[in-house]
């Protein structure tokens, strides 16, 4: 049985197509800079968004239209594995990206909860080896359920710790089994309230703790995905202790963990943080920690998560210029954390929103490997820093031939003389429009 009859593959058929149904700007085996376009942009489509999003918001009743819905939860549980398989093929979309409780019903047990997942899990591998298509990465919700109202590594119970580590352990357990290349912790509850009863040390603690568990058992198990963190500074805890990229180097750098973590970066989350998203990803990149990214866009005007559809070529141009000086995004991969608008209600508005992703994707791409091709920014940049090169006095600190001492006879001697240059910003930006337009 199909869910979208009408829908056939999505094919590239160039910007002046008039089908809906197209990729305008992605071209999955186009060549960009000696690689398909689709293993530069290694695209995920999330099932939390996708299969049980319904719509509905703090004021208004569900508004999405779904055929998959079932009897049983069960029975939507696995209408979902299908519908979802569809599309990915659909789409031509070779990963994606799930927590445990969007793939199966939590039941009245914990052992209810991993049956239901042991079953939905057995069914979506036989998916994955029919279709090829691959577990970018898989997490546990650990912020839904009222258990973990004050987080689950960082809570103030053991109970809900060992809880919480039950969770984990089995979401290794069905990484390995499905193969999946990554594993994402994001702490929407890992945060707190007020200091008047919070032990800020003891809890961050407890969250490294909680990670020397994880990466011993995934040595003992024999499956050892990439782990990454997702930061994010507020939502639904007041203050999340992963803030951002920064932030979470810190912590990941504090507790010994750079050897098995690295970032998962999300668009929105870097602008609630007050960033855009390209220095969240330079950040990550200085760390060597750029592991995977969660592709959407917020709303400026709004102060939440409002996780939309990425349609801003300058800003997914500006990712995917970090994205290429990093030398590519794998084991990671373009995962689309976004939603339909509430007013996107049709089941075929789930396929149009992520050919609009992925196009907007795939003409960024394009954008930033031009960019790279003709040095654009690094010769901006060389000519900026051009004086640490062209001068001796610039050449010789950085060789360590100076200190304060000689630097100031430097600037007595010169220093009615020293003149900034202009950087004519408005140039540069003027022809990075050239590039886009
Ligand atoms: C929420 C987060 C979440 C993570 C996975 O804001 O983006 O969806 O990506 O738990
Ligand atoms: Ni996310
Ligand atoms: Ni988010």
């Amino acid at each position: 049985m199909s869910y979208f009859p009408q829908v056939e593959k999505i094919q590239f058929e160039g910007k002046e197509t008039k089908n809906k149904f197209a990729f305008r700007h992605y071209n999955a085996d186009e060549i960009v800079l000696g690689k398909p376009m689709k293993e530069h942009l290694r695209f995920a489509v999330a099932y939390w968004h996708t299969m049980t999003q319904d719509g509905s918001d703090p004021f208004g009743m569900p508004t999405n239209e779904r055929t998959w819905i079932g009897a049983t939860e069960m029975e939507t549980a696995k209408n979902r594995v299908e519908a979802f398989f569809e599309i990915l093929e659909k789409l031509g979309a070779e990963y994606f990206c799930f927590h445990d409780i969007d793939v199966a019903p939590a039941g009245d047990s914990i052992e209810e909860f991993m049956n239901n997942l042991d079953e939905i899990t057995d069914l979506i591998k036989v998916k994955m080896d029919q279709t090829g298509i691959k577990l970018l990465w898989n997490t546990a919700n650990m912020f839904s359920h009222p258990r973990f109202n004050n987080g689950a590594g960082s809570t103030n119970d053991p109970e809900v710790f060992a809880y919480a580590a039950a969770q984990v352990k089995k979401g290794l357990d069905i990484s390995k089994k499905l193969g999946g290349a990554n594993y994402v912790f994001w702490g929407g509850r890992e945060g707190y309230e007020t200091l008047l009863n919070t032990d800020m040390k003891f809890e961050q603690d407890n969250i490294a703790r909680l990670f020397k568990m994880v990466i011993a058992y995934a040595e003992k198990n024999g499956h050892k995905p990439q782990f990454l963190i997702e930061p994010k500074p507020k939502e639904p805890s007041k203050h999340q202790y992963d803030f951002d990229a920064a932030t979470t180097m810190a912590f990941i750098q504090n507790y010994g963990l750079e050897g098995d973590f690295k970032l998962n970066l999300e668009a929105n989350h870097a602008t609630l943080a007050g960033h855009t998203f390209e220095h969240e990803l330079r950040v990550a990149r200085e760390y060597d920690a750029l592991g995977s990214i969660d592709a959407n866009q917020g709303d400026m005007l709004l102060g939440w998560d409002t996780d939309e559809f990425p349609t801003n070529v300058l800003d997914v141009t500006l990712a995917m210029y970090e994205i290429l000086q990093n030398g590519g995004i794998a084991p990671g991969g373009i995962n689309f954390d976004a939603k339909v608008r509430r007013s996107s209600f049709a089941m075929e508005d789930l396929l149009l929103a992520h050919i609009a992703g992925m196009d907007t994707f795939a003409r960024g791409l394009k954008v930033a490997a031009k960019l790279i091709e003709d040095k654009f920014i690094e010769n901006v940049i060389a000519e900026r820093y051009g004086k640490w090169s062209s001068t001796d006095i610039g050449k010789s600190i950085l060789a360590g031939e100076e200190d304060l001492e000689s630097l100031s006879t430097y600037a007595y001697k010169h220093g009615d003389t020293i003149k900034l240059e202009s950087s004519h910003i408005e140039y540069v930006k003027s022809v990075l429009n050239d590039y886009l337009f």
